[in-house]
């Protein structure tokens, strides 16, 4: 059987290292993607370098030609600009935005049997649109951003415990930003949720408010620290996760930004909620309960989007 194809529309910082994951896991021969020339083809063929050492079996290649991404299994799209500090990720929208059009555009003429995941901020807006642009099918669409706020609130929480990052579990619902819902009775260390982590003295309410905003905030803390750019290894890891999930129907329950038509009471909407990746995409969108508090702040969340979403439409009328 042949090797699958994974496009990743963008070979900046996140795409480089999108690529040499995904060549590390052999999870497919990888076509770099990138409007300024010889990066996708300098990345790749570096990567391709590096595989006598690493010992994997991937083809690399770059390109400035959409034809080249045919047929591809899986696109991760990284296409855009990143936040520099000072700037917020809807500072980004309308530069952007016209990028997802000829994204879109691009792939749906070229893979539109892909599985698409979507990086590019502001996420949930970026992610909502490239759906419209390209035409494909919801379930084919999503977009990354729960897994690595997850994982923040994990590495945090496995750090203040002082116990393997493996055995923590954290749970991030609504939208990436600063509206982001971090779930903190649905977070665990081998089960135990974290409000009785915190009555058997293992932490204080104090440590642990300070560890839910840390999260909220830490893609601002990497563009502190960066000052040239955002975090990528750690988002390249999570979409790598995703895209393994979908390539080897593993039906990992990740939380991403999925479309949402019915439940948590939203009506054809894209945000953050957990859900089954499998063969078909996004299998199932999982439903929990919230309490007052946690529904208040997911409402909050929602609303921030949708305003988002609104914006993109008076910027480009095709979306209205
Ligand atoms: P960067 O290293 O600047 O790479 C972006 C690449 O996109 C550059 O190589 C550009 O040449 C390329 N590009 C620009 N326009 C086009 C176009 N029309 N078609 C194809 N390629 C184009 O950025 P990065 O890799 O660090 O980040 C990429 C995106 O991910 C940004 O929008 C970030 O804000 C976003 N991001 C999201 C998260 C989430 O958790 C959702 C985390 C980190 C970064």
């Amino acid at each position: 059987m042949a090797r699958p194809k994974i496009a990743l529309i963008g070979a900046g910082q996140i795409g480089g290292t999108l690529a040499h994951l995904a060549a590390l896991k052999e999870l497919g021969d990888v076509v770099l993607f990138d409007i300024a020339e010889g990066i996708p083809e300098g990345k790749a063929l570096d990567i391709a370098e590096s595989g006598p050492s690493a010992k994997f079996d991937a083809a690399m290649s770059g390109t400035q030609s959409y034809e080249d991404i045919a047929g591809a299994d899986v696109c991760i799209v990284t296409a855009g600009v990143a936040r520099k500090p000072g700037m917020s990720r809807d500072d980004l929208l309308g530069i952007n935005l016209k990028v997802m059009k000829s994204v879109g555009e691009g792939i749906a003429a070229h893979a539109p049997d892909a599985f698409v995941i979507c990086i590019t901020n502001p996420l949930d807006a970026m992610v909502w649109a490239l759906r419209e642009f390209s035409g494909l099918p919801h379930e084919k669409v999503c977009g990354m951003a729960g897994v690595l706020d997850s994982a923040r609130f994990r590495h945090f929480l496995a750090s203040e415990f002082d116990v393997s990052m493996k055995d923590v579990t954290a749970f991030v619902l609504g939208g990436h930003g600063d509206t982001m819902v971090p779930l903190v009775r649905y977070s665990t260390v081998a089960g135990i949720p974290l409000p009785d982590l915190v009555k058997m003295g293992w932490t204080t309410q104090e440590k642990l408010d300070a560890i839910v905003q840390r999260t909220r905030d830490g893609g601002a803390e990497i563009v502190g620290l960066l000052k040239t750019g955002s975090a990528f290894y750690a988002p390249a890891t999570s979409a790598i996760e995703m895209a393994e999930s979908y390539l080897k129907d593993q039906k990992r329950v990740l939380p991403c930004a999925a479309y949402v038509d019915g439940a948590y009471g939203l009506n054809g909407f894209y945000v953050g909620v957990p859900t089954v990746i499998g063969a078909a995409g996004i299998e199932r969108v999982v439903e929990i309960s919230m309490d007052k508090d946690e529904q208040a702040m997911f409402d909050n969340s929602v609303k921030a989007v949708k305003g988002l979403v609104e914006a993109c439409k008076g910027i480009d009328n095709s979306l209205a």
